[in-house]
């Protein structure tokens, strides 16, 4: 643990940060952390590597990622799941998550955005005009997306602040669509190819496919073992896991959650698990959940339940899809990864039936008592899609509670309140 003393202050202002209120906010993570896991009881042991990457989440991570930049590489920033990173890594940049997930310097931000913005855009956007947050100061360049209206006209002031190329998804997913959306991945080729100096390969495009692929298998293999009664581990460690996917170097993951996952298959195998024994078991379902928003699946574990499966942008819809690796060349490599990513089912998408489907499927196979929506407030398309989410909920007979709300603590009293109820009607 001797990085954790280290002084990381002169590479932070080397990246321009603002020092003092970055100091103001790392101070403010490891009590909101300490709040939310240190207290939990029959932790699997792996997940100390989550607590040292936690703690080094500012120190030693960026240096890996300004280490990188020194040896020529790029960091290239995105907020949303169909920025496919495999181009990213296959033309030598490190991708990181720029999403937020704590309200910061919303006083500037709403001088700039309407204060009815969803609490995701706010914070991104507060981190960013607070110069706190070392990933957007390391990146190369930001790929931002025409997903939602909020996102798509913030990157328009964005793109004061920091290099940014956009990328035009369509809001279907017809042939016509998917020509769009192949030819925006040709588009964002050039853009990357332009800024690394490289140019991208056959080889190169190989080794990312499967490297980012094996990411999605180890996390797909770590969520497996939740399908167990009682779950080898609890929602908030899971949720960890695939926020930290975001940012964490790829192979290091994928061999650290494929160490976590023997533990919990050793648990599951000794029926060992987390929560009371018959604590009910939920999906949670809406809008992601970035670093450090562990609020939602707080209050739920808090409450005595266990969540064991997310059906989020950070939950399954990050890892349930591989890129196909049979496709030797390079368009058919590109032509694979162009429809892996337009499978994803975001509610940017009309219709988005799909997404509707995978939740019950989930909610199914992982034997839930119950879903719980989570929506920001002011998500128009994951608000609007929650009526569809509940009614297909009802008709299949699961109960359903629907929570709107947004980052800050002021309602978690009240959120208590409503998920206790919830609770104990399904218990
Ligand atoms: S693929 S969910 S990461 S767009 S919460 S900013 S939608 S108003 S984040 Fe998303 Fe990509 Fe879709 Fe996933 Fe807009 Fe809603 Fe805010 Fe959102």
């Amino acid at each position: 643990m001797s990085e954790a003393a280290t002084d990381y202050h002169p590479m932070w202002g080397s990246l321009g940060l603002d020092l003092p209120a970055h100091d103001a906010l790392l101070a403010a993570i490891p009590v909101m952390y300490a709040d939310a896991y240190l207290g939990q009881t029959g932790r699997p042991e792996g997940m100390s590597y989550f607590d040292f990457v936690l703690s080094e989440i500012h120190g030693l991570r960026i240096k890996e990622l300004v280490d990188h930049k020194t040896a020529g590489g790029t960091v290239i920033g995105s907020f949303c799941l169909y920025v496919p990173e495999e181009i990213i890594r296959a033309l030598g940049g490190q991708c990181v998550g720029l999403c937020a997930g704590a309200e910061w310097a919303y006083g500037e931000v709403e001088r700039i955005l309407p204060q009815n913005t969803c609490a995701l855009i706010k914070s991104a956007m507060g981190f960013k005009l607070g110069k706190v947050c070392p990933y957007a100061e390391a990146c190369d360049l930001v790929v931002g997306e025409t997903t939602c209206d909020g996102k798509k006209k913030a990157y328009e002031l964005l793109a004061e602040l920091t290099p940014l190329h956009v990328m035009e998804l369509p809001q279907m997913k017809r042939a016509e669509d998917r020509a769009l959306w192949r030819a925006e991945i040709e588009r964002l080729i050039a853009k990357l190819e332009e800024v690394s100096r490289r140019k991208l390969t056959t080889e190169a495009l190989a080794a990312a496919t499967r490297e980012v692929n094996d990411k999605r298998r180890a996390l797909q293999r770590l969520n497996a073992a939740r399908k167990a009664s009682p779950s080898p581990i609890s929602g908030k460690d899971a949720l960890l896991a695939v926020q930290v996917a975001f940012y964490d170097d790829v192979p290091r993951f994928t061999t650290m959650v494929g160490k976590i996952t023997d533990e919990l298959e050793a648990r599951v195998a000794a029926g060992e698990g987390v929560g009371a024994p018959g604590a009910p078991r939920i999906l949670v379902t809406g809008t992601p959940m970035a670093i450090p928003n562990w609020k939602m699946h707080d209050v739920i574990e808090k409450a005595g339940a266990v969540v064991v499966m997310e059906e989020l942008c950070t939950g399954s819809r990050y890892y349930s899809k591989l890129v196909d690796e049979t496709p030797a060349d390079l368009a058919g490599m590109l032509d694979a990864i162009t429809d892996k990513y337009l499978d994803i089912n975001c509610a940017c998408f009309t219709p988005n039936s799909a997404r509707i489907d995978d939740v019950i499927r989930l909610a199914r196979e992982y034997k839930v008592d119950g879903i719980i929506q989570y929506d920001l407030q002011f998500c128009g398309p994951y608000q609007i899609e929650a009526t569809l989410v509940t009614r297909a909920a009802q008709d299949a007979g699961i109960p359903v509670l629907r929570i709107d709300t947004d980052y800050s603590p002021g309602d978690i009293g009240q959120l208590s309140t409503r998920v206790e109820a919830f609770l104990e009607m399904i218990g």
